[in-house]
């Protein structure tokens, strides 16, 4: 181990990063120990290289350097670097958007081979929401229109984006009067980085609320066209049960991993992966099939709509290639490692890249179109099938961890189950609140970091929120650590949730962790938002409602950009690093106080998950008050309890 604290909280990852070192295979870990300690200028913000003028860097401690060359501040350079990052989040996420919106297009014109409209009734939906003519149309004209429809979102010029309309009244009215009501995803985004240039912006207000605009065309603009284009094309995905771990490779299967994140790509492998003449080049090889799974945010498209197992969040990457049995990665896009070059040498892995929006020195560049999707796929499965041959049977070594789930869960979806056949609505979820059976709703999401053991910020957090009746919904990376530690089954009612939960649950079959998708699904938390809103009873601005946010292990921008469309649409948020503006009081000060003014929510930076759990329930506990509900009917589940069999009442049955 690189230092003394583990590197995960996965007993198949530790088991890896064992396996690796033996191996003297270097990963991410360490990587960053051969890195520390890291830029202390970075870490604040206070290091601008805007210009060519610069770089320039500020003295956190008020004795050197106190302003850039041309004068630019602390507060300006720390606000400003947020911002280029914020719009670079919602870039990847609005660009992925934009792709679906393509392919859907595409697919309606009848020019993209192997997909279809499998979401008709998402479909009527959107059409009938946006004034789009149903009657009398095939599901192809309605699609053409929708997908064109949601491709203008992305340039238009003003007038708002069509999704804003569904956010409540006042969350509008705020995004309106602080002049940062999104318009168009293109020219915000631009719009943003244009402020950004040497010599824009000056203003760290100013600035910071351009990070509102990114995040907000983000969320409901480039991710909210992802979400629910994608259900409309790859079907809505159901609950169903699937695995999650390492533990899903076989020694015998040809084992083809995806890892990225446009479905446009996973799901044409997906249905190629079924064919007799991709069963039969196995039987050609010596192997007794193909096994399909996913890691990252593809991994979770497939998995909520196909069932199709999962190896792994973002650290797993590595780990992956390290059983030796990984015959082709196929990468498209965001959250690739450039090193799975230097890695899978050291096996037989192929590494095979398919964006045209992403190369990397060393892959196999071999290009996916979606116009002849399942020809693409087919050769993409083809070359990862004869790479099994190259197979070393003496490096394989396969962790036998693995934990089922159930994932798959969407905002229509998760009506069925908490209203149960006869009452489909969120009037159960708004009753079990006002009733004090459950806290509040928290989405816990985001990333694994090398900076701290994987994955046990996201399972500590979780736990602690789940003994105070804490619902939680997850996405990204985040959901893939919950689910590895089974905590996306109703088995793990019983080991971890408080009484008033376990009652919820119980009643209706539901885990008490809810797989929502990956991470551009963080639009169906807002939707279920919108949905607890209209229901009454909690308010109707998402400022009043007991709901909070968390990114415990973050550490892409797309987290930025999702920070501040949370936030910025009335969402308290703890993340665990703080954002990297720490240089500037002021900067700090606004994201953790005055924001709240602005946009009736704020960030709270907090590491150490429990402390992160306090801030959170404390959050519930006033946003409850404030609205008058009933006190809670049980005191939170004893922390000793957790992990055992539990009933409510406290009493515990058996340890396990
Ligand atoms: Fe330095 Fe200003 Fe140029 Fe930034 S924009 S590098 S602070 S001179
Ligand atoms: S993949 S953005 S590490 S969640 Fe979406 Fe995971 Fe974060 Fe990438």
């Amino acid at each position: 181990m690189p230092e003394a604290k583990r590197v995960s909280a996965d007993v198949a990852a530790d088991e890896m990063v064992r396996l690796a070192q033996e191996r003297g295979d270097r990963l991410a870990h360490d990587r960053y120990q051969a890195m520390r300690p890291q830029c202390g200028f970075g870490q604040l913000g206070l290091c601008c290289h805007n210009c060519n003028m610069g770089p320039c860097r500020i003295d956190p401690f008020g004795q050197g350097t106190r302003e850039g060359i041309c004068g630019a501040s602390a507060d300006v350079i720390a606000a400003r670097n947020l911002a280029r990052r914020a719009a670079v989040g919602s870039a990847a996420h609005s660009d992925h958007g934009r792709s679906i919106a393509m392919t859907l297009l595409e697919t309606a014109r009848g020019q993209a081979q192997g997909y279809s409209i499998k979401g008709p009734a998402k479909l009527l939906a959107l059409a009938k929401e946006w004034g789009i003519a149903t009657d009398k149309r095939s599901l192809e004209e309605i699609a053409e229109e929708v997908a064109l429809a949601a491709l203008e979102d992305f340039g238009r010029q003003d007038g708002g984006l069509r999704f804003v309309s569904r956010a409540p009244a006042k969350v509008q009215a705020r995004w309106e009067s602080h002049g940062v009501m999104p318009r168009g995803v293109d020219r915000d985004i631009v719009g943003v980085l244009h402020s950004t240039n040497m010599g824009g912006s000056n203003e760290p207000y100013h600035l910071l609320r351009s990070c509102v605009r990114a995040g907000l065309v983000d969320g409901w603009g480039g991710s909210m066209v992802a979400t629910e284009l994608s259900d409309i094309l790859f079907g809505e995905p159901a609950p169903l049960v699937s695995e999650a771990n390492l533990g899903v490779l076989k020694e015998d299967h040809v084992n083809i991993l995806v890892h990225g994140h446009e479905p446009v790509l996973s799901d044409a492998l997906v249905a190629a992966s079924q064919t007799d003449e991709v069963m039969a080049a196995c039987e050609a090889v010596g192997a007794k099939g193909i096994q399909l799974a996913g890691i990252c945010c593809t991994a979770n498209e497939i998995l909520m709509r196909h069932g199709v197992p999962i190896a792994g969040n973002l650290l797993h990457q590595e780990f992956a290639l390290v059983t030796g049995a990984v015959d082709m990665m196929v990468v498209d896009i965001q959250c690739i490692f450039p090193s799975l070059r230097a890695v899978a040498g050291k096996y037989h892995t192929k590494i095979v890249s398919t964006s045209p929006k992403a190369h990397f020195e060393g892959f196999t560049h071999i290009e996916f179109d979606e116009r002849r999707a399942l020809d693409s796929a087919r050769t993409l499965l083809l070359t990862g099938i004869q790479n099994f041959a190259n197979r070393d049977p003496g490096k394989v070594h396969i962790p036998t961890d693995k934990s089922p789930l159930i994932a798959g869960f969407t905002t229509e979806g998760v009506f069925d189950h908490l209203g149960g056949r006869y009452r489909p609505s969120y009037r159960p979820l708004n009753n079990a609140i006002i009733d004090g059976r459950i806290r509040g709703v928290v989405g816990i999401v985001g990333c694994n970091t090398v900076k701290i053991t994987q994955d046990e910020a996201h399972l500590t957090l979780a736990k602690e929120l789940l003994r105070h009746d804490v619902l939680i919904v997850q996405t990204g990376c985040s959901a893939i650590a919950c689910g590895k530690a089974g905590l996306l089954t109703p088995e793990a009612v019983e080991l971890y949730a408080g009484a008033g939960l376990q009652e919820v649950c119980d009643a209706v079959g539901l885990p008490p962790c809810l797989h929502l998708g990956a991470c551009v699904d963080n639009t169906r938390i807002l939707t279920a938002c919108i949905e607890i809103c209209r229901e009454g009873g909690l308010g109707d601005d998402f400022a009043e409602l007991p709901v909070a946010g968390a990114a415990p292990e973050w550490m892409s921008d797309k987290a930025i950009a999702i920070g501040f469309y949370v936030v910025g649409s009335g969402i308290f948020t703890v993340v665990g690093d703080s954002l990297p503006i720490m240089g500037s009081p002021r900067v700090a000060d606004y994201l953790t106080g005055g924001m709240e003014e602005d946009f009736g929510a704020r960030f709270a930076f907090e590491r150490d998950p429990l402390k992160a759990a306090a801030l959170i329930v404390e959050h519930l506990n006033a946003k409850r008050e404030a609205l008058h509900l009933s006190p809670m009917i049980y005191e939170p589940r004893p922390a000793e309890t957790l992990g055992k069999r539990w009933r409510a009442g406290g009493v515990a049955l058996a340890a396990v």
